[in-house]
């Protein structure tokens, strides 16, 4: 099978038509405000908030410092407890705020954090659960939440990658006690770098925002220790017009993802992400786990071999977050208590799904991938 011309890449922005970008950015050069709490800025917050079915949401410049002020507004220290299985971002901001993340091991089939598994972690110094809903699906968030009130622990959720997943008809945004989503280009939905803070309270909200504006609340008044965390009007302006546009990028990608299960269903070897009847996905992503002995194949090498193809799929999330060199004398850091999540490690690939690629290539991508098995000795 011949090679792919251009690369197909694991995804690729959302690029709404030029001219309205122009159009927005000549509005915004009329109105000279360019940062700080602008007109866009106004706007896409409250059309954000009713879109995420979330009381309050508070804009941010990347889901990053979402994450690292939702911590502080929540008074995180000590240890907190999180997964293995997720983007640098999520054990980083713990590092950043002096806390210990503890790593605990991820379900098999959510690959989100066991939270059958989160009690056995708890210790004295323990204040807080960072979960992901990696991938978009949602973490056992009932359990997490019980658990949580039974030991008075705050539950921030990085839903980076849960841009409108609802459970039962509810944002997703509105369980725990605060949760960070990413507008990164790389993301379903994108203000170039971006992100916000769901909230369900007010009071909460409103810490949130001094603390991502330096802890101002007005001119002669500095409330609290704050940083830079601002979207600015040129970003807000781009995820106003983007809205526009998610509708169909959701609903392009789901036609591709249903291509991909279609043509790889029946490849032994190959598991396709699992639905749930309760849950509205978005088609973020689309992970397959390889397993070697069935496929004939490991992972790495699917990988290699689909460059050959000019097809870049990611490895998300390889290295696991507990063998960074940063984190892995810590003691939870240990393989032997993350068994699953070395597994979910070393099986899952993230093929390319984007709204704009076509569904002639991602039939060629899943031709790829049986080529590929072929060539298995057994
Ligand atoms: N928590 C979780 C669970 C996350 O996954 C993330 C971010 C965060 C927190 C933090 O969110 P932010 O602070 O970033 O808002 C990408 C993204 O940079 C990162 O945002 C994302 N997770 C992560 C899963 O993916 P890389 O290192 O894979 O990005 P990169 O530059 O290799 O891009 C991937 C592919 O996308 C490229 O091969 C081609 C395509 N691409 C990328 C960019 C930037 C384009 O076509 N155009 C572009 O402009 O991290």
């Amino acid at each position: 099978m011949q090679a792919f011309k251009e690369p197909i890449y694991v995804t690729r922005p959302m690029l709404p038509p030029l001219e309205e970008v122009e159009n927005k950015l000549k509005e915004i050069w009329g109105a000279k405000w360019l940062t700080n709490f602008g007109h866009q800025h106004q706007i896409l917050e409250n059309v954000l908030s009713k879109r995420l079915k979330v009381p309050y949401l508070s804009l941010f410049n990347n889901c990053t410092t979402a994450l690292m002020v939702s911590c502080r507004a929540l008074g995180l220290s000590g240890e907190v407890i999180t997964t293995p299985f997720t983007f640098a971002a999520t054990p980083h901001i713990l590092a950043w705020s002096n806390i210990k993340p503890v790593f605990c091991d991820v379900d098999p089939v959510t690959m989100n954090i066991d939270a059958d598994k989160i009690e056995s972690m708890i210790t004295p110094k323990t204040t807080g659960i960072l979960a992901v809903h990696v991938f978009g699906t949602p973490c056992n968030v009932n359990k997490i939440q019980s658990i949580a009130e039974h030991y008075g622990l705050k539950v921030i959720y990085d839903a980076a990658h849960a841009f409108c997943v609802e459970i039962d008809g509810r944002g997703i945004g509105t369980y725990g006690d605060a949760s960070a989503i990413s507008f990164h280009a790389t993301k379903l939905y994108h203000t170039v770098e971006g992100g916000a803070v769901l909230l369900n309270s007010g009071e909460l909200k409103k810490k949130v925002d001094y603390m991502k504006n330096f802890g101002i609340q007005d001119e002669e008044h500095v409330v609290m220790a704050g940083i830079n965390g601002k979207m600015n009007e040129v970003q807000a302006a781009i995820g106003l017009i983007n809205l526009q546009y998610v509708d169909q990028e959701i609903a392009n990608r789901k036609k591709l993802t249903q291509i991909y299960r279609e043509e790889l269903d029946t490849v032994s070897g190959i598991k396709l992400p699992i639905i749930f009847e309760n849950v509205k996905q978005n088609y973020q992503y689309f992970v397959i786990r390889i397993n070697e002995k069935c496929y004939g194949f490991s992972r790495n090498y699917v990988y290699e071999k689909l460059k050959e193809y000019n097809i870049y799929s990611r490895k998300y999330f390889y290295p696991l977050c507990s063998d960074y060199a940063c984190y892995r004398e810590i003691e939870s850091a240990n393989r032997v208590n993350l068994a699953n999540a070395v597994s979910v490690g070393d099986e899952c690939l993230s093929l390319p799904l984007y709204g704009a690629l076509d569904a002639d290539d991602v039939r060629k991508i899943c031709a790829v991938l049986r080529e590929i098995r072929k060539g298995r000795s057994n």
